[in-house]
């Protein structure tokens, strides 16, 4: 690394106290420990999945912790969906935010949010487990479940904002006594946005919570409404994915060009790619939606371009961190058409998972734009090629990345020497692989019309052949990537707990490696100042999701269903 990259932008880091660090520290592990252990159990569960579609049931041997198929499916969505990214995210942000700008976050507000979102995930682990509500990630009305999980996850939803105020609370403190021109640092402004983008797309799910499914399972209204349950629940569904996404970018943005021995070559495209994820994800969330019922035709083909605009974003990025790391790769001395991508440091596991997390998101992101073509949805919806998309992109470009993370933050935040780098590769490797063979078989499944969701291996084995033998291959690739992730889980989990309890003592903290942007120097961009303007630019977003979901609301609207409840498992 040459040495001036490691001159740091100095003017927008003082040192903070370190008693001051230390709570900061404590209170980002107890973040990490919390997120990191709901996908533990989420892990866990997910290969006896991928054994059901191979046709091994083996939920009669997992009497009564899983009670059937579904239980085991909705902790594994809720706890990997929702707990261990709200989680993770949150102690993310915050404290990488606090550490580029110098200054101590809000601590009461910060907690808080873990306070509540941890209240919330007791009320539903309890409701999952005791099998009252086995509704799935979406808990799609009328299927019904215990008020315990609604009003549970209605917590978890509300603490999941709590970083917003503090990120504002941040930025407007380092604002203070510096020339009006100044821009926000990027990662606070990245983290922004996120936060942004969520609390203006979570108005959706929780409205459907508050107004619907809250007052429905106490017994206060009687029926409901599925299709605008599902509007709602989509508008913040399909954000919710960017809100997984964009704190990976933030590593991905921030750090990683830094870890992998370069610089970022666009600080005005990474603020783009953010203020464009939150302008388009808004309005688009009924791609969701299309073989729902109540949707015109023009309406749908509105969707689809609307779902390839944001693509748009990723697609940057695919060419900005490319880029980056390709201009790391050179000064590393890769020559030629590849030699940059095997010059990369891939013995550092924290570079090498969130290389292989990008690497999983061409096929992750090409899988997404099937889908958001109505046409093709047709073929695709409510098949395994779904859950083959999104374990590419929520359970590899995501999970990979805030895994590669810790393998960085844990040693800085503990003092603890990582427990070990080999593990740490194998983990990152077995993952990226496992998820590649497991997301194959579940895309090219889907392809023979393989359903999702569907206790497949209940059925007698005659059965089972005559509907799904013909799709015997892909199935087999299911439970291997299956298998091959439990070794994964493993080996990650042995360095995670690993380090915090017995990594050795007394490691140099090393800095963290916020990225220096090529051009950082010079005076900000006409880009990145008028991307500054993030209460003009959120209210453009609120004003897109409104026109987008006041007409479609408004015409549900004038012809309520009424549904009862159903509980079927
Ligand atoms: Fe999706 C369904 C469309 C992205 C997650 N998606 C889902 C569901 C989930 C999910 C969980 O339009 C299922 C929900 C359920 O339970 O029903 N999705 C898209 C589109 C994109 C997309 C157009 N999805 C994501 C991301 C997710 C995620 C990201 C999680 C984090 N998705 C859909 C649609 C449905 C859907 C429909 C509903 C379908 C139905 O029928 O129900 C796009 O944003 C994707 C854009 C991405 C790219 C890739 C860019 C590549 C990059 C890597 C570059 C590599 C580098 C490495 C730098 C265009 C950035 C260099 C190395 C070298 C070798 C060169
Ligand atoms: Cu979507």
């Amino acid at each position: 690394m040459s040495a001036s990259l490691d001159a740091r932008p100095v003017a927008i880091r003082p040192a903070l106290a370190a008693a001051t660090l230390n709570s900061q520290r404590r209170t980002t592990l107890a973040f990490l420990v919390a997120g990191f252990s709901a996908l533990l159990i989420g892990a866990l569960i997910g290969p006896l999945q991928a054994l059901n579609y191979a046709g091994l049931n083996l939920y009669p041997y997992l009497q009564p912790v899983l009670r059937t198929y579904y239980t085991g499916l909705t902790v594994h969505g809720v706890l990997n969906g929702y707990v261990f990214p709200f989680f993770v995210l949150s102690g993310l942000l915050v404290c990488l935010s606090g550490r580029e700008l110098g200054l101590a976050p809000n601590m009461t507000l910060w907690r808080g949010g873990f306070a509540i979102m941890a209240t919330g995930t007791v009320m539903l682990l309890l409701a999952m487990f005791d099998n009252s509500s086995s509704v799935l990630w979406t808990f799609y009305p009328p299927l019904e479940g215990s008020p315990l999980f609604y009003l549970g996850m209605t917590l978890l939803g509300l603490g999941s904002v709590a970083p917003l105020p503090v990120l504002h609370d941040l930025r407007r403190r380092w604002k203070r006594g510096r020339p009006a021109a100044s821009i926000t640092p990027l990662v606070t402004y990245m983290g922004l946005i996120t936060m942004w983008m969520w609390a203006l797309s979570a108005v959706g799910v929780m409205s459907e919570l508050l107004f619907q499914l809250d007052p429905w399972s106490l017994g206060l209204t009687r029926t409901v409404d599925p299709i605008i349950a599902r509007t709602l629940f989509w508008l913040t569904g399909h954000p919710i994915v960017y809100f997984w996404l964009m704190p990976a970018y933030v590593s991905w943005y921030g750090l990683l060009s830094r870890q992998a021995g370069g610089k970022l070559v666009s600080d005005p495209m990474a603020r783009l790619t953010f203020v464009l994820l939150m302008v388009f994800s808004l309005p688009v969330g009924s791609h969701h939606q299309f073989q729902d019922p109540g949707f015109s035709a023009v309406w749908r083909g509105i969707l689809v371009a609307l779902t390839m605009s944001v693509a748009l974003p990723s697609l940057i990025t695919a060419f900005t961190i490319g880029l980056s790391l390709e201009f790391a790769g050179r000064l590393r001395g890769g020559r030629g058409w590849f030699g940059w991508f095997t010059a990369l440091p891939w013995r550092d596991p924290s570079v090498a998972g969130q290389v292989l997390a990008a690497v999983s998101f061409i096929l992750g992101g090409a899988t997404g734009i099937v889908n958001g073509s109505w046409l093709l949805d047709n073929l695709v919806h409510n098949t395994t090629f779904l859950p083959g998309h999104f374990h590419l992109t929520v359970g590899t470009v995501v999970a990979m990345t805030f895994m590669s993370v810790t393998f960085w933050l844990i040693p800085e935040l503990t003092g603890r020497r990582l427990l070990s780098r080999r593990l740490a590769l194998a983990a990152m490797w077995l993952w990226f692989v496992g998820m590649s063979v497991f997301a194959t078989g579940m895309v090219w499944a889907g392809l023979y019309g393989v359903p999702r969701r569907a206790w497949v291996s209940a059925l007698p084995h005659s059965a089972y052949t005559a509907l799904y033998g013909a799709a015997h291959a892909p199935m087999v690739l299911v439970a291997a990537g299956g298998v091959l992730l439990w070794a994964a889980t493993l080996c990650f989990y042995a360095v995670f707990f690993g380090t915090i309890l017995a990594g050795r003592r007394g490691q140099a903290r090393e800095p963290v490696p916020f990225a220096e942007a090529l051009g950082s120097n010079g005076p900000p961009s006409a880009l990145a100042r008028a991307l500054e303007h993030v209460g003009l630019l959120v209210l453009l977003s609120l004003l897109v999701m409104v026109a987008a979901y006041l007409p479609i609301l408004w015409s549900f609207l004038g012809r309520v269903t009424e549904a009862r409840g159903w509980v079927v498992w």
